[in-house]
């Protein structure tokens, strides 16, 4: 990791979110293993520096396209936490009133259009945002944050032939982390690195270390340089890892067939303690700044869980008040 042109705020910076993230997440894991909360959760732990470094290097009112493993792109989009915490118990506070939950939370005042069920749906929707920039001449770039697998999907490639034909300003960012559900990429798919596949467009595609936040703010910064300049869309290919299996129900045993010591490998290069050691080792912070900053992020999460814990569920009257109703259209 390359921290020596940035100065303490902007590592620190990166540093805020990435804790704030882990700490999101362990604290959802234990609503789950409390039975808190409904249904299941994508975590995202492990991924920080992906979400971090890409988001970093926009503007407020560009667009977001993100996935069922959501969490972290909007906290690096700066989303209220409170608010995402309410609504992944399902709360009356929370950012869709407690009926999106996890897998579809969204912060449209942080121009995130929604994370998506379905594998590869962010894809063209992150596309249509870019064109509607474009249209209007708006000067907002859009991201789509994608998995791997939804690289084998169809809407990847339809959606990157019309940005790439169109100039659109879109960034399309490959959270590389392996896997989808259990199938390894590397069993479906014929080349190691996907963002090969930008030369089927004639567009740049890159691969960058997904565990430094660093790497992947400078591949993130150039791609979106080049979008806001009506020079057309990039391929950011993050190699990474979750630390968790593809929900908090699953032990992931799969991850065990090519090397026992897969998930141990991975997590040694943990992209927040990489980071911290990093920040504290180049002399730029002091281990009590981090200290410090870590306090306050523990009491905001605290707060988060407690105003989570306490809020209302919604009201029965209200079951059918923002969901879709057949007939209704
Ligand atoms: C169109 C579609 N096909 C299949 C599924 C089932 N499914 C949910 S998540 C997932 C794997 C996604 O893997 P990847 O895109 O690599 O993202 P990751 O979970 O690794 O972040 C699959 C196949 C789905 N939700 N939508
Ligand atoms: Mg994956």
């Amino acid at each position: 990791m390359n921290v020596a042109k940035y100065n303490a705020d902007q590592l620190m910076s990166f540093y805020e979110t990435m804790f704030k993230m882990r700490r999101f997440e362990e604290e959802t894991f234990e609503f789950y293993k409390k039975g808190m909360m409904a249904g299941l959760a994508h975590l995202y732990m492990g991924e920080e520096a992906v979400a971090t470094g890409v988001c970093a290097a926009l503007k407020d009112n560009d667009y977001i396209g993100s996935t069922h493993r959501g969490h972290g792109h909007l906290v690096a989009r700066g989303a209220d936490i409170s608010k995402m915490m309410a609504e992944i118990l399902g709360k009356k506070t929370g950012y869709s009133n407690g009926k999106g939950g996890s897998m579809h939370i969204m912060a449209m005042d942080k121009g995130i259009l929604g994370a998506n069920g379905i594998v590869g749906g962010e894809i063209p929707i992150a596309t249509g945002a870019a064109y509607t920039a474009k249209y209007k001449k708006t000067d907002q770039v859009a991201v789509s944050f994608m998995g791997d697998s939804a690289t084998n999907e169809g809407t990847f490639h339809e959606s990157i032939n019309m940005a790439a034909a169109w100039d659109l300003p879109c960034v399309y960012v490959i959270e590389n982390n392996l896997y989808g559900i259990s199938v390894d990429i590397r069993d479906v798919t014929n080349t190691p690195d996907l963002a090969v596949r930008a030369k089927a467009y004639d567009i740049p595609g890159v691969v960058v270390d997904g565990m430094d936040v660093v790497a992947v703010y400078e591949a993130a910064e150039k791609a979106v340089k080049r979008a806001r300049a009506g020079k057309g869309p990039t391929i950011i290919e993050c190699k990474t890892y979750r630390w968790q299996g593809h929900h908090v129900g699953d032990p992931a045993e799969y991850r065990q067939r090519r090397s026992e010591t897969e998930k141990e490998d991975w997590m040694e290069r943990c992209p927040v303690k990489t980071l911290k050691k990093e920040m504290i080792e180049s002399g730029k912070v002091t281990e009590a700044e981090v200290s410090a900053l870590e306090e306050r992020i523990e009491a905001e999460i605290q707060e988060a869980v407690k105003f989570a814990a306490d809020s209302p569920y919604p009201d029965a009257a209200d079951a059918f008040s923002d969901v879709f109703q057949e007939g209704t259209l």
